[in-house]
């Protein structure tokens, strides 16, 4: 060990220039490594250096991860595993950690779709971090000794040394995110403490903490419970019809694989299944999934019969059973294969009959064990039965009416001249004065208005039968024309971005949720496919003498009035849209060339669902707790 404790050593001439090249792919294209340069691929570096972490836990040898967000806008990870190998290796003459964080190793994310997980990988990532940091020190407590060695864009400034000695052991990154590389460096702690609570609830057991220095915030995370807990918080204030979720562990023979799962029953009339391959949330499903509803679809209508709920020929589909179902489901495999656009999709075909036998099974049993639970949740999908009858029955009595696949648009539709749907575009506008503005001010030729009249129904406690009768809603499906539910087809939408444009307050905010929720439940593939967006009204209006400026952010405004100078200056805050002219709404809102759009991804109708939940839902007390937690941000947005 003690050859490495030279401290001054920089030779690095020919070897910077190596280094430099093994890295470089990644700085020239650094959204095939990390997907994008925006603030997803900011946060991004912090996932692959935790990844880190939790593989070395999930061999066995890591308990606590701990993410500081430093003062310096720097970020620090830091486990108690193991520590990087500090050896040196032989061929190369370098020590390993220095090899592993200079060497791309194979199998990035976005490359050829290999994937890590503790099966001797690890490491893979960090070097991708290193060459997308502007610096980055990594420390190892190991045999010992503290070791230590800072990197600039990659490149080593002296040999790995020990710096000091140590009882413990582990692996300690610090990095500043390099801001020639990515559109802003500014992490931001609910990102990142969304994805560290989701890891700890994944891998039960594991500590994780986050701490903000800037703002002085801090958080533990650490649930024994794992995914049971998890499927709990999905539920929080929803009825539930178990007293705690049903949960299955099943390790490979081998060890080598996990199969997790854990679910429950609301009231509710949603389907929640949220699945995972190696802590990867797989948005679009896979063989994972499939072999789980595979399984509840058997063990439900088999009991069914056995308990002679269900006559001979009588079958509840697979809807009926799923309807209210609240579910985890998170496998841990060798070598996964991602599929489907986004490379969220298990296609491992052998782990369709792995968790469907494994489901059968524990499920069989439970149901077996549990006469009272299994009668509740027979029972529940008998319900969801009828009421589907009922509603095909209204939905078949509707389309012979021909509302919903009528080609007479809605009344209050003003719509656009061009027929071609990729160059089309239509406003959800909320209230009728706004809507009057942007019809005014549209591009008719390519730009369709929908004013809404008010909050549109609450689907939360609307079965799809009344979903569908609701005006509001009627005039939404019809305008944009590729139907809903099972029946959603994107190929024949009438517009290629559905632009829901709301008020800058919680009004606003509100039917954004809304709008959300609906499409969410009804027309996912609307989400999935990426039609949706929302508008970006301004918050504020500057103006000084003939200059006008427009600001979309209170940062922004902060700026532009320290930029402008305060005398003489006009603060104008628009509440709504409604108080803009149409100039002022075509300028700031609407005319492609200035405007800006947030594309709405499925994370966030996700959200929205949640939020929705507890706004809407049954329980007074959360919906009072939502609103004080966020009565900051009620009070940004309404000031
Ligand atoms: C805090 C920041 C992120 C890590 C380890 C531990 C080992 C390791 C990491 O080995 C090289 C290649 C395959 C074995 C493994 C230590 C085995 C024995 C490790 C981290 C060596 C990588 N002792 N902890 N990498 N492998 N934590 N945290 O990065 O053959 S990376």
């Amino acid at each position: 060990m003690d050859d490495l404790s030279k401290v001054e050593n920089n030779n690095y001439g020919a070897e910077q220039i190596t280094v430099l090249r093994g890295l470089e792919p990644v700085r020239k294209r650094p959204g095939m490594y990390i997907g994008s340069t925006d603030t997803h691929g900011l946060h991004h570096l912090i996932s692959e250096i935790v990844d880190n972490s939790i593989d070395e836990a999930l061999a066995g040898y890591c308990d606590t991860v701990s993410v500081v967000i430093n003062k310096d806008g720097s970020c620090s990870v830091q486990d108690n595993g193991r520590g990087i190998p500090t050896g040196i290796n032989k061929e190369e003459g370098k020590s390993a950690v220095e090899l592993v964080l200079t060497k791309l190793h194979a199998g990035g994310k976005f490359g050829d779709g290999g994937y890590k997980i503790s099966g001797g990988l690890h490491g893979v990532g960090l070097s991708c971090v290193n060459a997308l940091s502007e610096w980055l020190e990594v420390e190892v407590k190991q045999n010992g000794k503290i070791h230590k060695q800072t990197y600039n864009r990659g490149i080593p400034q002296r040999d790995l040394a020990v710096v000091g000695d140590t009882t413990e052991t582990g692996t300690k990154v610090t990095f500043m995110p390099d801001d020639t590389i990515f559109e802003t460096v500014v992490f931001d702690y609910d990102v990142i403490r969304k994805r560290l609570r989701e890891l700890a609830f994944l891998n039960k057991g594991i500590t994780i903490t986050i701490k903000d220095l800037r703002a002085g915030k801090e958080e533990t995370f650490h649930y024994e419970g794992g995914i049971v807990e998890f499927v709990n918080e999905l539920n929080e204030g929803k009825n539930t019809i178990l007293k705690k979720p049903i949960y299955i562990d099943f390790t490979s023979k081998d060890g080598t694989g996990e199969i997790e799962i854990a679910f429950q029953y609301n009231d509710g009339y949603n389907e929640i299944i949220h699945g995972y391959a190696n802590n990867i949330n797989t948005t679009e499903g896979g063989t994972h999934i499939e072999g789980f509803k595979k399984a509840l679809y058997k063990v439900i209508n088999d009991y069914g019969h056995k308990l002679k709920i269900l006559k001979d020929a009588d079958k509840l589909s697979g809807d009926d059973v799923r309807e209210g179902i609240t579910a985890v489901v998170s496998v841990k495999l060798q070598e996964p294969q991602f599929e489907g656009q986004t490379k969220t999709k298990l296609g491992n075909s052998y782990m369709s009959a792995e968790v469907s036998n494994a489901v059968v099974e524990h499920f069989g049993t439970y149901l077996e064990e549990n006469p009272d639970n299994a009668r509740s949740i027979i029972l529940r999908s008998v319900t969801a039965q009828k009421a589907r009858e009922a509603a095909q029955a209204a939905r078949s009595m509707a389309r012979r009416k021909g509302a919903l696949e009528s080609t007479t648009l809605p009344g209050k539709l003003a719509d656009c001249t061009e027929k071609d749907p990729k160059l089309c575009e239509i406003y959800i506008v909320e209230g009728d004065s706004a809507g009057g503005t942007a019809k005014q001010c549209r591009d008719r030729r390519f730009q369709a208005i929908l004013p809404l009249r008010g909050k549109i129904l609450n689907v939360e406690k609307a079965r799809l039968n009344h979903v569908l009768a609701n005006e509001e809603i009627k005039a939404m499906i019809t305008a944009f024309g590729g139907g809903v539910g099972q029946e959603f087809d994107p190929e024949k939408l009438r517009y290629d971005k559905i632009i829901c444009m709301t008020d800058a307050d919680v009004d606003g905010a509100h039917i954004r949720i809304l709008l959300l929720t609906f499409f969410y439940r009804y027309m996912p593939g609307l989400i999935e496919s990426g039609h949706v967006y929302s508008a970006m009204p301004p918050l504020y209006k500057l103006q000084k003498g003939k200059r006008v400026e427009y600001c979309y952010s209170e940062q922004e405004k902060a700026a532009k009035v320290q930029e402008m100078g305060t005398k003489g200056l006009d603060v104008q805050r628009y509440k709504g849209l409604g108080e803009m002219d149409k100039d002022q709404l075509w300028d700031t809102t609407m005319n492609p060339e200035h405007r800006g759009l947030i594309q709405i991804q499925m994370k966030d109708a996700i959200e929205a669902d949640k939020i929705f939940t507890l706004l809407m839902g049954d329980a007074p007390e959360l919906r009072r707790k939502f609103i004080e937690e966020n009565a900051k941000l009620v009070e940004d947005l309404d000031i």
